[in-house]
């Protein structure tokens, strides 16, 4: 220990770089003398003069210039509407042609703010993550969430580009949620999260709208589709308690005591609750009749408006007990909050809390699939972008097929949950103009819980595969890169898990009896009758006809086995709704006069993976009795809880 005391103190100062130059010296300069042993100034002086020569007579890499002199060119995002050719085409066949050059003037705009300014807000919000204070200077509790200027400004900036507001305006009719739509998924990717409180704003606006815009809520209404910065509201989603996120109905602990005055106020704690800097929220709660008696399950669930602050800008009966720790969406501020005597409002009838919420629960399904391909179609953006800089064994890296085929695998997954993103957004501007048919508003249900669950998985592993792209500056926080990773893995949990969602699916079977199926199957042959009369897609077209086959045979197989053999194969159920529909989309897109060859090619590739993953697995046993059994023994092989069980 002393020796290398003394050994370090012969060294000359630490400057960055340093170490590096004493490595250079003693491999280059042998006649120098040996590390550690004194030189004087003079000496040192001369021999790096000396070495200073060699190196530069030797043309060293690296010498004197401390870092090379290669750097990688930065992949950078352009106008990611201009850049967005499948976008626009989709437009191009769907619009109307004077909605279409509105649509498209505006999106261009847009696309060149996310570039010259949204990106770099978002960033700073990814930087800036908020903090909590909870007492002030002078002890005073105040439960204040602390957020950067930048989330500030995306607040301003959500008002300013109507980014609700567009949908509720309805300026371009049944267009209108395609356009509100397209201009999200341009958004989200840059939005530093933004995108989260925004969906619950929408999501809070399309119940109040669905409840009758009167009374307390009409004043929310106008904030929450507001254009102006000064007024506009966002709105949280209080639904998730201690007892779980999922089980809502037998997971709610909140209770409601009716006043005098028929508000209510609100005592309960409210276990994941995200952008809690919004305005206001909508929450359950159980009501407490005079004998403090509640109805426990989905009965005794109402649904209620609450105000966060008051005028003074006190919070409403709310401590704020912690943020949460999470592995992304960072961004966000995500609390625990205590109500402790909250003022509000009850909004739905007695009861049908869950019934009214789950509007809610359809625009944040929908905005969660919004982010999913935004997300795919942002890593791809870049890597595409990359690979035409970065050169590595003798050529760019978009020249080495292999990366290309890897890459288009991703385009693949990206084109269909797009497709699938916009089919949804129709759906929903026919549903709120009063347009749609009974078909569309019983696809609209089916396809909403399977998009959100089927483009959740998607974005993780496309995003994942997309990071890979980069080689380790994939894995370089500084890049900016893998916080889209740390923020897709949320997509498959909030808003309803990938088996929750499958539940969904099948619930819309259940109180639709059926229905929801048929229109899916019709919804599907309608798409495939352009496509079957061109030639090139004609064999695709047949396996997604075999695959609704195969569907339809197992949907009456499993409807003499009951309810617990359909419970088992829900998630490849809903898989299957997923890539046949998605299927059926990419083939009618493919069909267009304006269609390109890739149309025909991704349509192609999409349809010649296993479309029917439900058939295969029934094949395989996955849903007898005995895989029931076995999967457990399989899980806890070796746990206690399997004790004098095996
Ligand atoms: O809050 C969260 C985070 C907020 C952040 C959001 C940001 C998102 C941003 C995305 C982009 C960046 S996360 C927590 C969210 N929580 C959930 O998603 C809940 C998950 N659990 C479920 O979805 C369950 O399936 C429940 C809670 C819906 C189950 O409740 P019940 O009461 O047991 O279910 P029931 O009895 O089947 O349904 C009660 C009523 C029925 O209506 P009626 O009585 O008329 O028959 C159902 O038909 O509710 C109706 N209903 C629905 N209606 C239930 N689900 C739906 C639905 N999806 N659509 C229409």
């Amino acid at each position: 220990m002393f020796c290398r005391v003394r050994l370090v103190s012969h060294l000359p100062r630490w400057s960055p770089g340093t170490n590096h130059k004493l490595w250079k010296l003693r491999c280059l300069l042998p006649q120098c003398p040996k590390l550690g042993a004194k030189m004087s100034a003079g000496q040192s002086q001369k021999a790096e003069t000396r070495d200073k020569g060699t190196l530069q007579e030797l043309k060293v890499p690296f010498a004197r210039t401390e870092t090379g002199t290669f750097f990688q060119e930065q992949p950078r995002i352009g106008n990611q509407y201009l850049e967005d050719a499948f976008l626009q085409r989709y437009l191009k066949t769907h619009l109307p042609s004077q909605v279409l050059e509105k649509v498209s003037l505006d999106l261009e705009r847009f696309g060149a703010r996310v570039t010259a300014e949204i990106d770099s807000l978002g960033r700073e919000c990814e930087l800036n993550p908020p903090a909590l204070l909870h007492y002030d200077a002078w002890g005073r509790r105040v439960d204040h969430i602390v957020t950067c200027p930048a989330w500030k400004r995306m607040k301003e900036i959500a008002a300013e580009e109507g980014l609700i507001a567009e949908a509720y305006e309805r300026k371009y009719s049944i267009w209108s949620r395609v356009q509100q739509v397209s201009k999200l998924y341009l958004y989200a990717p840059s939005a530093g999260l933004f995108t989260c409180p925004l969906a619950m704003t929408d999501g809070a606006a399309k119940v109040i709208e669905s409840l009758g815009i009167s009374g307390p809520l009409a004043k929310a209404f106008g904030h929450l589709t507001s254009r102006d910065p000064k007024k506009f509201w966002t709105s949280g989603q209080w639904m998730t308690e201690r007892k779980g996120g999922s089980d809502v109905a037998s997971g709610t602990e909140s209770v409601a005591r009716e006043q005098p005055d028929g508000t209510y106020c609100l005592y309960g704690f409210k276990w994941f609750t995200s952008a809690t800097d919004s305005d206001m929220t909508l929450t359950l709660a159980r009501i407490m009749d005079a004998q403090g008696r509640v109805e426990q399950g989905s009965k005794g669930l109402s649904l209620f408006f609450l105000e966060v602050r008051d005028k003074e800008g006190k919070l409403n009966g709310i401590e704020v007990q912690r943020l949460k720790q999470k592995l992304g969406t960072r961004q966000v501020p995500t609390a625990e909050l205590l109500l402790d005597g909250s003022k509000a409002h009850r909004i739905s009838a007695e009861g049908r809390g869950v019934a009214s919420i789950a509007n809610m629960l359809t625009i944040t399904r929908i905005h969660n699939v919004i982010s999913a391909v935004a997300g795919m179609r942002r890593v791809i953006n870049l890597a595409r972008e990359y690979a035409s800089k970065r050169v590595v064994f003798g050529k760019l890296i978009k020249d080495h097929p292999l990366h290309m085929q890897t890459m288009a695998r991703l385009e693949v997954e990206t084109r269909g949950a797009f497709l699938m993103l916009m089919e949804i957004a129709r759906l929903l501007g026919l549903e709120e103009t009063k347009m749609a048919s009974e078909q569309d508003l019983h696809l609209l249900r089916l396809l909403t819980p399977v998009a959100k669950l089927y483009t959740g998985k998607q974005a993780i592993a496309v995003i994942s595969e997309g990071l890979e792209c980069f080689g380790g500056q994939g894995y370089m926080e500084d890049t900016g890169l893998p916080v889209a990773l740390r923020d897709a893995q949320v997509l498959t949990i909030w808003e309803g898990t990938t088996n929750i969602l499958s539940l969904d699916v099948l619930r819309s079977l259940a109180k639709s009896q059926g229905q929801v199926l048929a229109a899916f199957c019709s919804g599907v042959q309608g798409k495939l009758e352009l496509a079957s009369s061109i030639s090139e897609l004609e064999s695709s077209v047949q396996l997604l006809q075999d695959a609704l086959h195969r569907l339809g045979q197992f949907t009456q197989r499993v409807g003499s086995k009951g309810a617990v053999a359909m419970e088992l194969a829900a998630r490849d159920f809903a898989y299957t709704l997923a890539r046949i529909y998605t299927g059926a989309l990419l083939l009618e897109h493919a069909a267009q006069p304006d269609a390109s060859s890739t149309d025909t090619y991704a349509a192609q590739r999409w349809c010649k993976q296993d479309l029917c993953p439900i058939d295969s697995e029934e094949k395989a046993g996955c849903y007898d009795d005995k895989a029931v059994s076995m999967d457990t023994y399989l899980v806890y092989e070796g746990n206690p809880v399997l004790k004098g069980k095996l």
